[in-house]
């Protein structure tokens, strides 16, 4: 039997959240969440409460630089997987990456690189003066939501997108693993029928998605779009591309060390998930490490959605996508 978490983590839990903030959400829309009782809908996008606090205080307050590097994601698209290519790759100065004092052996990938809205969820005012150029962050919120600063800097964005019948399968055991005990599991339709209708958390996934698809588009230079499959089927060309990206690519030397080789085994499913720090630890909010590794596959989705939710899970992804030039 999968486990659950002993209690909900700090970052689910209402008391968490300012009179002054619930006051200025009793007017949002509200629906009904996965985890929590209740979700916010804000600038399009559905939000439970204390991520909320964190977007409103992160697009207020966050100063972007030029060299910033954020890494942005709707929930289960491969975040963790990216947040430790990417560090393995823009540290791998300091820290070689076969060396087995690595900080990816012994942190959580989402300890190395926060979820900048998180960070401001817990300190409305946090210090990043002590993060060395080029900074690395990691986001959910939708394009739309992203502080004026980010919009008008040329910081570098990465995009990782996955289908949305992988995620929306890697979306519900999650939270099912989130919810304590007590509230017992989601049932798979009930929370289908709310993911078809937009209502996960920071979602809509397509409006998000097709949000940062347009921005690459508009801005290649600055707005790097991938897909996990892609960094499934070829990881070595893709982990190339965001070195490249990130204005650090391997040298011919590196590449004759074979360091694409080890930054790939060292962010691998398989490795990062048998770490003990994956298997045993906590992040700060009490989340389970190992709640972010379960399969780490491409075309799971098989294994549970019946043949009519496959399909209109593509229909609406066609409909939505139509005319963008995205496609699965
Ligand atoms: P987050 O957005 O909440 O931070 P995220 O890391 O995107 O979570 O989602 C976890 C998914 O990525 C899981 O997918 P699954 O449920 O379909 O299995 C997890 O297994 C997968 N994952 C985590 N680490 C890796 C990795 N190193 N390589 C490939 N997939 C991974």
């Amino acid at each position: 039997m999968e486990t659950t978490q002993p209690t909900l983590p700090k970052d689910l839990q209402n008391s968490q959240v300012s009179q002054e903030f619930k006051d200025l959400t009793s007017s949002l829309p509200k629906n009904r969440g996965w985890v929590v009782p209740v979700v916010h809908q804000y600038q399009g996008f559905w939000h439970y409460d204390w991520q909320l606090q964190g977007v409103l205080s992160y697009q207020k307050h966050f100063q972007a630089q030029d060299t910033d590097i954020l890494l942005v994601t709707t929930p289960k698209s491969g975040t963790t997987w990216l947040k430790a290519i990417s560090f393995a790759i823009t540290n791998r100065i300091q820290y070689h990456v076969a060396s087995r004092d690595h900080p990816l052996i012994k942190n959580n990938p989402h300890v190395l690189v926060p979820f900048v809205e998180y960070v401001y969820a817990d300190n409305p005012i946090p210090d990043f003066s002590a993060i060395p150029s080029p900074r690395l962050f990691a986001t959910h919120v939708p394009y739309v939501s992203l502080p004026d600063s980010v919009h008008n800097s040329n910081c570098k964005l990465v995009y990782m997108c996955r289908n949305p019948k992988d995620l929306f399968v890697s979306l519900f055991h999650f939270a099912n693993k989130l919810r304590p005990q007590h509230m017992g599991a989601n049932s798979m339709e009930e929370v289908f029928e709310l993911f078809c209708e937009g209502v996960s958390v920071y979602g809509p996934y397509w409006e998000h998605v097709l949000g940062f698809w347009n921005e690459s588009l508009r801005r290649p230079k600055e707005v790097l779009f991938l897909k996990y499959e892609d960094m499934k089927a070829q990881p070595g060309i893709q982990v190339r591309k965001l070195a490249e990206f990130y204005g650090c690519p391997f040298t011919a030397e590196e590449e004759k060390e074979g360091i694409v080789e080890s930054v790939l085994k060292l962010c691998s499913f398989e490795s990062l998930s048998n770490l003990e720090v994956n298997k045993e630890g906590y992040l700060p909010t009490g989340q389970m490490n190992k709640a972010f590794f379960r399969k780490g596959e491409v075309g799971d989705w098989k294994n549970h959605l019946t043949a009519e939710m496959a399909e209109r899970l593509d229909m609406i992804t066609e409909h939505k996508f139509e005319g963008s030039g995205l496609k699965f």
